[in-house]
């Protein structure tokens, strides 16, 4: 059984101070709104209402903190995923958005715990220029990211390939960069996205 399928809920914060002290390793998701981070948590996590989601974008405007417990410790945990507001909603105010961004930008470029970044990227829309802004604040860092190229189901085959190889070149400037193919409803890309999150988390040691 992955360790993601212990996942529960932590905590919220509206901001960055209200987080708790960095500790075990934390996995983070960002993306638009509506890209299916929340979708994403939930299926990783076999579980189906720990994050929510919504037909209604903007629906994740807390940074929500979920725990995966120590089996060695149960008082501990052995680390966290981390489900970041979308950005990109169009009808939320200039100063809201901004605000967005300093909350994002902030814990993508401080936070220490942060081990790796999971960016979701709608399949069919590809690298739009808000993914960019992001990914410019993500290069600097050196952390690891695993693109989640979502509703992959929407494709077929072909189209899903081409995708990840245009992505791929689109943020090359990521050193650390994956990109996989990925559905919640098709179960696409399941394993490979959550064998590289529990090795975020719970690094296994290769003889
Ligand atoms: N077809 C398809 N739809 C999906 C998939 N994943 C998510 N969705 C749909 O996309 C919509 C948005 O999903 P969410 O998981 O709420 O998106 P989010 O990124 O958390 O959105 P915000 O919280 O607003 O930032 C919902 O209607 C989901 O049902 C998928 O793999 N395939
Ligand atoms: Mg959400």
């Amino acid at each position: 059984m992955s360790i993601l399928h212990r996942a529960s809920f932590f905590t919220s914060a509206a901001r960055l101070d209200q987080l708790p002290e960095p500790g075990a390793p934390e996995v983070c998701f960002v993306g638009r709104s509506n890209c299916g981070k929340s979708t994403a948590i939930n299926v990783l996590a076999n579980q189906k209402r720990l994050a929510f989601s919504s037909k209604t974008p903007g629906r994740t405007r807390l940074i929500n903190m979920f725990g995966i417990p120590d089996p060695l410790d149960p008082e501990g945990q052995l680390g966290f995923l981390v489900d970041l507001p979308g950005y990109g909603y169009a009808s939320v105010a200039h100063r809201a958005r901004e605000e967005w961004a300093d909350v994002l930008g902030g814990y993508l470029q401080t936070r220490a715990s942060l081990a790796g970044i999971v960016l979701l990227i709608d399949i069919r829309r590809g690298v739009t220029d808000l993914d960019r802004r992001l990914a410019n604040w993500i290069a600097p860092t050196g952390r690891p990211v695993l693109a989640l190229l979502t509703k992959a189901d929407k494709f077929p085959y072909g189209q899903r390939i081409k995708a990840i190889f245009a992505v791929k070149k689109e943020l090359a400037d990521i050193g650390a960069l994956n990109a996989v193919a990925f559905s919640a409803t098709a179960r696409i890309g399941l394993e490979e996205a959550a064998q590289q999150i529990e090795n975020w988390i719970s690094p296994q040691v290769v003889p």
